[in-house]
Formats: C-alpha cells, structure tokens, sequence
C-alpha cells in the first residue's frame, strides 16, 4: 500500500480537529482485532489508557463482530478502529455508545458522499440500494462495569468498508456494499477518518451532558417489523420485532400478543 494511503501517525494527526478523541492515536499496519488491542492494554494497566485512545489498523487477522462472528476486510480497504471511554454513566446507557457512533458514522458518510445512511438494530450501519438494505459497515460495543454498577470503560469498535470493489466483499448475513461501490467513487480513508472523530466527540460530549441519542438514532433506524427469535434467561421468544426503547432494546411481540424487551446480547435477528 502506497504510504500517503495509510492511515499513520503522520498522515492522521496533523489533520485532527478533536480535542480529545484521537489525541491519543495509535496505528498498526496489521494487528488482530482493534477491540482486543485496546482491551488487553486497559486489562494491563487501566491508568495508562486515557479516554480518547484511538487504535486503527490498515488489516485484522482476528476481526471480530457480535456473538462470536467475524469480521473481514482485505487490506486498507476498509476503515477500521476501536476507541476507549470512561463514561462513569449507568449502565442502561451502554447501548448509546452504540447510538452515538451510528449517528457519527451516517452524519460523516452524509456529509462527504452523496449517500443516504440508516441504521439496522442493534449495530448495522448500511443503506438501501434498489430497495434492498445493505451493510456497510458494523459497530461492536464491549463495556465493563464498576462495582457500583456505572459503565466504568468501554470499547467502541468500528468497520466500514470504504473502498472494497464488489469482487473484494465477504460474505454477509444481509447483502453487503461499501461506499465506493454505493456511491460509485472512492473516498480517501484519512479524510472520513478525521471527519468521524469529530463528529463523534461532538455525539459523546451531547450524551456526556445527560442528552439522550435516541431520537436521533431512532429517526435512522430501518423499520423493525422483521421475525425474531431469541432466548432470554433460558425461554425462547420467537415474535414480530416491534420498537426500539431509549435503551436500544428491542421489543417484541410473540403469537399470543404478550411483549417482550430484550437487549442486544440477548437477540439474534433472522434476516
Ligand atoms: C458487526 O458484528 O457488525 C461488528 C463489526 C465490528 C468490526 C470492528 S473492526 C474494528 C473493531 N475490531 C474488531 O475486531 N471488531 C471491530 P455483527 O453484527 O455480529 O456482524 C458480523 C457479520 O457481518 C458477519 O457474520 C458477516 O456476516 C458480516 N460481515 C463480516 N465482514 C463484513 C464486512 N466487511 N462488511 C459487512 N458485513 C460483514
């Protein structure tokens, strides 16, 4: 990869418009999993972390997405990182951090592509192309709670495909696209790179300041409506996904009426 393509120091840094997010900035030209590099150094030493930390790779040997599933994209075609907080918020706030970065990724992406960006339950950033929703990228939260039940750290981990061509996209559950297939034209990473650090450091101040993003990220988020089944402390719920709450759980409607509310760890969606 030619060196101005990289996502390095040098090329990220200077063009950094955050206060925080991303001062801290470190880059791996191939690394496992973004998410794991940041969690096995907070593990190690939590105080040398600062809130803000930035990892960013250009390839993962070990991506990783929800429930075990695996992230994939061939080299320097995608956009990958993972960023570190320290909410100190309740926990039923954890999923606004996931909110919070689809409202981040679908503002930048709007703002530098002529693209229309909606969001898919509970982590799916994508858009419709001929009235089929396509992944484009996806968001992987990871948290640890303090004793007195706050949101103590957090993980944020990130994939967009950028400029992966049709021939380069794995696999997917649902179809998937990137923005240089959607759109038709490559984008420079550096460039969204830089503009969605600071859009979300503006998301994550609004929320820090006790703002909910759930109107917001609810007014994104494609219609429910789709079958779901799910297990919930050991019962099985199979219904019509019928909302979001302000937390970001899902509620469902089973056969008989009766509604269920399940978090995201709780749910697998049938596509
Ligand atoms: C996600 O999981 O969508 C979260 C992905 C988060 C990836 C970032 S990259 C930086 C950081 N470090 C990590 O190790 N992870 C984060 P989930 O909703 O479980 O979706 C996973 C599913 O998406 C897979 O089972 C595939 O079907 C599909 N998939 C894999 N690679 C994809 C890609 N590049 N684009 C679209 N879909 C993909």
């Amino acid at each position: 990869m030619d060196e101005d393509k990289m996502l390095t120091q040098t090329a990220v840094l200077p063009h950094l418009t955050t206060d925080w997010l991303g001062r801290n900035y470190c880059y791996l030209e191939t690394t496992t999993s973004t998410n794991d590099v940041l969690k096995q150094a907070v593990a190690e030493d939590p105080q040398r972390v600062l809130p803000g930390t930035v990892v960013v790779t250009d390839f993962q040997t070990q991506g990783r997405g929800r429930l075990g599933r695996r992230w994939e994209a061939p080299s320097g075609t995608a956009l990958m990182l993972s960023m570190f907080f320290r909410p100190d918020w309740p926990a039923e706030r954890t999923l606004w951090l996931t909110m919070l970065a689809g409202l981040a990724a679908a503002d930048t992406i709007e703002a530098l592509t002529p693209l229309s960006i909606t969001l898919k339950w509970p982590n799916d950033i994508g858009l419709e192309l001929d009235g089929v929703w396509h992944k484009l990228g996806g968001l992987l939260v990871e948290g640890e709670l303090a004793e007195n039940g706050r949101l103590q750290q957090v993980v944020v981990g990130m994939g967009l495909n950028v400029n992966m061509t049709p021939a380069q996209m794995p696999e997917g559950i649902v179809p998937v696209t990137s923005i240089l297939a959607a759109s038709g034209a490559p984008l420079e990473r550096q460039t969204l790179l830089v503009a969605f650090l600071a859009r979300m450091e503006s998301w994550y101040e609004t929320a820090a300041a006790g703002k909910s993003p759930y109107a917001a990220w609810q007014s994104r988020l494609i219609t429910p409506g789709r079958q779901v089944r799910a297990v919930q402390a050991g019962e099985v719920v199979v219904g019509t996904a019928v909302g979001v709450d302000e937390w970001g759980q899902l509620l469902i409607q089973d056969k008989s009426g009766r509604k269920h509310t399940l978090s995201a760890g709780d749910v697998s969606l049938r596509e």
